[in-house]
């Protein structure tokens, strides 16, 4: 069972878990919100493969589903900083309560968790410190998203000592790849060019974030759900540190603009400088690596899917820049 498999990292594991794991079924369970899409799932094996549309809130209808599978995988949340500074609540409702509830589930019914997290849960860098977050990092989120999904992890955790689940916790870095909501930096950047704007930088775009191909965070999951200890956290991570600036600049050479075609544009309130992934124990305990290590190559496929793909993200994009507006980013 996929909580949150209709969104973008959901969907893409979905995908991959139905191609490399010919004896699994899935069930997809998602209220399909603003950042959901049923789409996403389109051409699925249909024997395979069913969708439960519902809350993971609602603990009757959680309930019902959990007690028919064997592993959660638990992607669903409000995943988007710039909504959690102006509406926290849903992520407060989603990203704690509906992790209590699915961690009830999981203890009433004694079925295997797997708890999607993020890098954020640790704060952020200095631009020149040597080291990189590591599952012993002390947790020091910053804004309301970060600091639900670190409330999210601690619910596992205490689950896992008080209750003996058996969970796994995983906290990735920034991915980026195919059906990533138009919101986030990347796609939004994308889409911008091609409707014939200037991509937008926060601030002063020093900040660092530590890129990974949706697919790489993908089979990492899948190998802590193969290889990984009972009680443990993995942090998944691909040595894909980029200012924000040097991803814009990229996204205007590989789209044949000039590299300075940029705004700037008001920062982010608490704006995080720099997240960086030490992914050692992922690597070196159960022998994952990362596929994708060109970030160029990744960005220009990632690039191609948006330029092919205009009816996926046309109406999702009016909604996007209408919320920006309002926001003056
Ligand atoms: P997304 O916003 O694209 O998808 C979230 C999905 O969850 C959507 O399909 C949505 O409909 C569903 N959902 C939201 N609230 C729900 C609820 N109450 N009940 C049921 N379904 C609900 O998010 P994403 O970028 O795919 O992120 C997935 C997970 O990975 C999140 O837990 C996020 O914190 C984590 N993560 C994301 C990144 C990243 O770079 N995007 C990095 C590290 C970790
Ligand atoms: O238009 C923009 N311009 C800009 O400079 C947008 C949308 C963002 N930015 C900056 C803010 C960040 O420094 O780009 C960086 C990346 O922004 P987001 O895509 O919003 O990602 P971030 O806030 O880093 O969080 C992401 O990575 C960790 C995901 O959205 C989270 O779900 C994940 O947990």
């Amino acid at each position: 069972m996929v909580t949150g498999g209709a969104g973008f990292i959901g969907s893409n594991f979905v995908r991959m878990v139905l191609d490399e794991r010919p004896g699994w079924q899935v069930n997809v369970y998602d209220a399909l919100t603003y950042a959901g899409n049923k789409t996403n799932l389109d051409g699925l094996d249909g024997q395979r493969f069913s969708l439960t549309q519902a809350d993971i809130c609602d603990q009757r209808t959680l309930d019902a589903a959990v007690r028919n599978c064997d592993i959660v995988v638990h992607f669903a949340a409000e995943s988007h900083n710039d909504n959690s500074l102006a509406f926290p609540w849903p992520f407060v409702n989603t990203n704690i309560v509906g992790t209590f509830r699915v961690l009830e589930a999981i203890r009433r019914y004694g079925k295997r968790l797997h708890h999607i997290s993020t890098d954020e849960v640790y704060g952020d860098l200095e631009l020149d410190d040597p080291t990189k977050f590591a599952p012993d990092t002390a947790y020091n989120p910053s804004s309301p998203y970060s600091s639900t999904k670190a409330s999210s992890d601690m619910l596992v955790r205490a689950w896992i000592r008080s209750f003996s689940i058996q969970a796994t916790i995983s906290n990735c870095s920034n991915n980026y790849g195919p059906y990533q909501h138009v919101e986030k930096f990347i796609p939004r950047q994308i889409t911008e060019i091609l409707e014939g704007r200037k991509p937008k930088l926060y601030g002063h775009g020093k900040n660092i974030r530590d890129w990974i191909h949706v697919e790489d965070h993908c089979s990492g999951i899948l190998t802590i759900l193969d290889k990984g200890r009972l009680g443990e956290t993995y942090l998944i991570g691909a040595d894909g540190e980029k200012s924000n600036q040097e991803v814009i600049e990229l996204i205007l050479e590989l789209m044949g603009k000039p590299r300075d075609d940029f705004e700037r544009v008001n920062d982010r309130p608490g704006h995080d400088l720099r997240y960086a992934i030490n992914a050692d124990k992922l690597k070196h305990e159960l022998g994952w690596k990362p596929k994708y290590t060109d970030f160029k190559q990744g960005l220009k496929t990632t690039i191609e899917w948006y330029i092919n793909n205009p009816s996926w993200w046309k109406l999702q994009k009016t909604k996007t820049e209408v919320k920006y507006q309002r926001l003056g980013r």
